[in-house]
Parts: C-alpha cells; sequence; structure tokens
C-alpha cells in the first residue's frame, strides 16, 4: 500500500488538488507535454489494452463512456434544445428531458450563439473538461437547426472537445449524415423497450412528420425508428449507448431482451437507469404511485445483462445544463449573466499539458490497484462486500463524511473491485452543523456496506454508523480508492477468518428519490 498522501504534499498540477479547480490555465503550461499509454476500463472493465485503439482513443477520457475516466475527466451541457416529439409517462414537460436528467430539474435555455461562448468560458476554467454533450431540455433531434449549429460553433473553435448527443431517436434515421459531418462521435439513444405492447404503457403518444400517434402504434413506430437508427449509427462507426429506464412491474425484465437487441445491432455500453418517481415531479407515474427500482433490484439487472455487454453504472442523471465532474455541479459558476464577465482564455496546449497529468495520475492509481490485486492472488473464499467511499474526484478518499452529496459504492471479492453505483445523499453537515436526521437518510442510502470510507468523520456519526453495522473508515485517507478497498478487503477476511468479526448479509438499500435539483 502506498504511503497516505495528504493534501500538503499536493503540487499545482497533481489532479486531486482541489485548487485547480481555480487554478488559471497559464500555469498549467509548464507542464511537460508528452504522450503515453493509459490504464483504464470501459463501462466496467474493458482498457486500453482490450480495445481497438480507435475506440480507446474515443473513450479514454469521457467520462460517461469509461467507468474510470470520470474520476479524472468532465463534461458539460448546454441547453438549447426545448421542443421534444414524444410524450414519456416519467416526464413533465414544465422540467427537463427526464430521459438524461433527474426530474424537477429546470435548465436555463441558450441560444446556440450563447452555447458556444459558455462551452469556450467552462472550458477554459475546467482543463478537465473533455465532453461538450446536448441533451435537451427536449430532445435535441426535436430542434436540429439549434442543435447541429451549437455543435459546428464549437468544433470550429475548441476541436479538442469530444462532441456527444443524447437523443429519444424518433429523428435520428433522417439526421445521421448530419451527425456523421459534423464528427459527433458518440450518440445515447433511450430504448425502454422493443415490444409496443409495454411501450404503450410508457409513451401516450408519438409525434411524427406532422401527425400524432397513439398506443401501440405510436410505440411500433418509436421502437423501429430507434433501432434502425442504431444500427445506421454503428454502421457509420459511431460509438452508441443505450440509456432505459427501469420501470419495475412494466419494462423491468424485459430491458434483458432491450439489452440483446441493442447488443445484436452495435451498442458499445447499455445505462440502465433507475425510474425517480415522485408525486410532486406531477408526471402519469409520480401521481399514479407508480415505485422506481430498490438498489438490489437494480444491481440484480445489471448484472443479468452485464454478461451480454458493457454495462453503465456511473451514470448520474445529470441536468441538461450540468457542468463539472458526474456527480458535481457548477452551473451556477456559468450562468448566462456571469459569461460575459469571464474573460474566455481557451488555450489547447494548456489544456493538453493538464491532462497529460491527469493521465499519470491515473497510471498511478492502476498500478496501486494491480499492485493490491496481486497481494490478493490466491485467496479463496465466497465473501462479497460492499464499500462505500466518499470522494470529490481523482479516484481518491478525498471527502469528508459530513460533506459528502453522494457515496460512491464498490463492490469487492477475491476476484477484485468494481465499482456499482453511487447514493445521493443530504449533507449530513449543514452550516458547519451536524444534521442528525439526514445520518438516517445516508443509513439508508449505504447499509447494503459493510464500511464507509472518508476522508474525515467525526464521533457522532461515526457511532451512529457503527450501531448500524457500518464501519467508518479514515485510515486510508486521500489513497487511491481501489487500492484501499482491495487492502480493505483482505485485512475483512482477515478478521472474518480469526473470528474477531461475523460476515453477514446486508440489508437493501434505497436509491434515493425524491425532488432533486443539482
Ligand atoms: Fe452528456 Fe449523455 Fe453525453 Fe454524458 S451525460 S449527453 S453521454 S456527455 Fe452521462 Fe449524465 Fe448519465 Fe448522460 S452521466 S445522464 S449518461
Ligand atoms: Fe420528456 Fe425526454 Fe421523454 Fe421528451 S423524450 S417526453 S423531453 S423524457
Amino acid at each position: 500500500m502506498r504511503a497516505a498522501t495528504g493534501e500538503a504534499t499536493m503540487t499545482a498540477t497533481d489532479p486531486t488538488n482541489p485548487l485547480l479547480h481555480i487554478v488559471q490555465p497559464q500555469a498549467l503550461q509548464t507542464v511537460c507535454d508528452r504522450s503515453g499509454a493509459t490504464l483504464g476500463s470501459c463501462g466496467s472493465a474493458a482498457g486500453a489494452g482490450d480495445l481497438p485503439p480507435a475506440v480507446w482513443e474515443k473513450i479514454k477520457n469521457h467520462p460517461c463512456y469509461s467507468e474510470e475516466a470520470h474520476h479524472h475527466y468532465a463534461r458539460m451541457h448546454v441547453a438549447v434544445a426545448p421542443a421534444c416529439n414524444i410524450q414519456c409517462n416519467y416526464c413533465n414537460r414544465k422540467y427537463d428531458c427526464s430521459n438524461e436528467s433527474r426530474p424537477g430539474v429546470v435548465s436555463k435555455r441558450l441560444t446556440p450563439e450563447q452555447a458556444a461562448k459558455k462551452v469556450l468560458a467552462v472550458a477554459s476554467a475546467i482543463p478537465q473538461m473533455t465532453v461538450l454533450g446536448i441533451a435537451g431540455p427536449g430532445d435535441p433531434l426535436a430542434n436540429p437547426d439549434k442543435t447541429f449549429r451549437t455543435f459546428e460553433m464549437v468544433a470550429a473553435e475548441a476541436p479538442d472537445i469530444k462532441l456527444c448527443l443524447s437523443t429519444n431517436g424518433l429523428m435520428l434515421p433522417d439526421q445521421i449524415d448530419r451527425i456523421v459531418a459534423l464528427k459527433i462521435d458518440h450518440v445515447t439513444i433511450t430504448i425502454n423497450m422493443i415490444d409496443p405492447e409495454i411501450g404503450a404503457r410508457i409513451y401516450p403518444w408519438v409525434y411524427y412528420k406532422g401527425r400524432k400517434y397513439t398506443g401501440i402504434e405510436a410505440s411500433q413506430m418509436l421502437s423501429e425508428r430507434q433501432l434502425l437508427g442504431l444500427e445506421m449509427l454503428t454502421a457509420r462507426g459511431i460509438l452508441c449507448k443505450v440509456n432505459s429506464v427501469m420501470i419495475p412491474g412494466i419494462n423491468d425484465r424485459h430491458l434483458v431482451e432491450v439489452n440483446r437487441a441493442v447488443k445484436q445491432r452495435g451498442a458499445f455500453l447499455h445505462n440502465i437507469m433507475p425510474l425517480i418517481s415522485a408525486p410532486e415531479h406531477g408526471t402519469v407515474f409520480g401521481l399514479s404511485g407508480q415505485r422506481g427500482p430498490t438498489a438490489q433490484e437494480l444491481k440484480a439487472l445489471q448484472d443479468d445483462c452485464q454478461n451480454e455487454m458493457q454495462m453503465m453504472r456511473h451514470c448520474r442523471q445529470c441536468r441538461a445544463d450540468a457542468v463539472g465532474m458526474l456527480g458535481e455541479d457548477r452551473s451556477g459558476e456559468f450562468a448566462a449573466e456571469k459569461i460575459d464577465s469571464k474573460k474566455a482564455f481557451y488555450n489547447p496546449a494548456a489544456r493538453q499539458a493538464y491532462q497529460q497529468a491527469v493521465e499519470e495520475h491515473r497510471e498511478a492509481a492502476a498500478a496501486a490497484k494491480k499492485e493490491e490485486l496481486a497481494l490478493l492472488s490466491g485467496q479463496r473464499s465466497d465473501i462479497s462486500i460492499h464499500i462505500a467511499v466518499a470522494s470529490k474526484g481523482g479516484g481518491r478518499i478525498n471527502e469528508h463524511f459530513g460533506h459528502a452529496r453522494e457515496f460512491q459504492i464498490y463492490e469487492v471479492n477475491v476476484e477484485g473491485v468494481r465499482f456499482i453505483g453511487h447514493r445521493r445523499v443530504d449533507q449530513y453537515c449543514q452550516g458547519g452543523y451536524a444534521e442528525e436526521d439526514n445520518l438516517d437518510t445516508v443509513i439508508r442510502a449505504i447499509q447494503d456496506c459493510v464500511a464507509v470510507f472518508v476522508a474525515r468523520i467525526g464521533g457522532c456519526p461515526r457511532k451512529g454508523l457503527e450501531d448500524a453495522g457500518i464501519e467508518a473508515i479514515d485510515a486510508y485517507a486521500h489513497e487511491f480508492i481501489e487500492a484501499s478497498a482491495l487492502a480493505y478487503y483482505k485485512q475483512y477476511l482477515g478478521r472474518v477468518h480469526a473470528g474477531d468479526i461475523e460476515h453477514r448479509g446486508r440489508a437493501d438499500a434505497a436509491i434515493r428519490q425524491g425532488a432533486l435539483t443539482a
């Protein structure tokens, strides 16, 4: 295990350094610029060595297409596409498209010109922002001119930024040539069904070429066009991710068939997201009491599909104007009225230098994991545990318990360690004071875990967690997450074998529901 890396030892270019959020790009120009091999994983396990180089090049710094990259790289969305051409029963059109965003979120709409300006301002301030996505607030392809104009302007000014599009797929077959011409090489299609009878329970209507379709006819047409669009994109070499909303009792088991169908048509990654449904969202599902899945239900379905293709498990259902690392929201810093006062200093060399520093950090994390894995080899046990981690990025345990807005969940067993999801929580520490009620929400969110790794924790929450059977561990503060999880697992097995602790199955956990606004 490497020695702990405290904040005092960080350098200006250390990607874990929180000061990098405010570092000026000029300061980064002195970092050496050399290309090198990278290590990582896509969706779950595939890395540089497992993928064709052209594919690896496309995903290695895309925070959604590579689970490992999401610890290091950021994305931004611009909300330029307000209209939609279908109705989903989990959507209230007062809010952003729930195919990519959490319900109850309203983004500030921008013109393509405002959006392009914002992208340059963000790229200047956040050198690890590598991807621009358009994901709403309606459907980007129901607003093709605004969507493509935005991409065109950004590609002309900042060609190093990857372009990413998310759509319900209805208009995809008609737009393939424009997508290819603009070099948009990541497209997400939300596909919730391939059986129109199931579709009729999700989509009340579809509006296509001046006519409104309803019932099975609507779903049939939507499904055919989604699958055709997927085939056409993959035939042109575009990397496609499929998002599916898991709706218990409606399409949950059916999503295994969806998974097979999209794999056959060349989808690269499948992202099964939990339905988030509450009456205050004013959606058909919210008002009818349709529930979302529990953490165990979601994981079981994702595990069932994992044999077929790579599954994405780190989606944050981010808003249509999200800015920053997945799970953080810096959109407020880049509100339209603040953009004019920000001096954009778009410097591709500085961005590249910063990203090279990130790559070196990733290599160090991968080396630490490999070292711990080697120490685990030869161990035999059926014990598999979940660990919750408080992190603010960089793949390290670097967040205080009381400040965490989410916990990352890792599964560890003798096979290794893998990220299996995240759980949103109410912050325990509010304005310097402990919010005792919030400890209960944290415990509900991570009660499938035997331990929570934190940078720091106070005595009261530590005791509360321990009463709930969850060990609070700060011994790995500022260490790499995966290497620490493996080290803890070895020690846990040792304690079980020595009879110091008893390993028991843990309870299911709650995926937080309700009006999430960040
Ligand atoms: Fe945005 Fe989507 Fe591109 Fe990512 S989000 S358009 S692929 S850059 Fe990512 Fe956000 Fe989940 Fe989407 S975490 S909601 S999957
Ligand atoms: Fe809402 Fe998106 Fe569905 Fe359109 S595609 S109805 S914006 S969730």
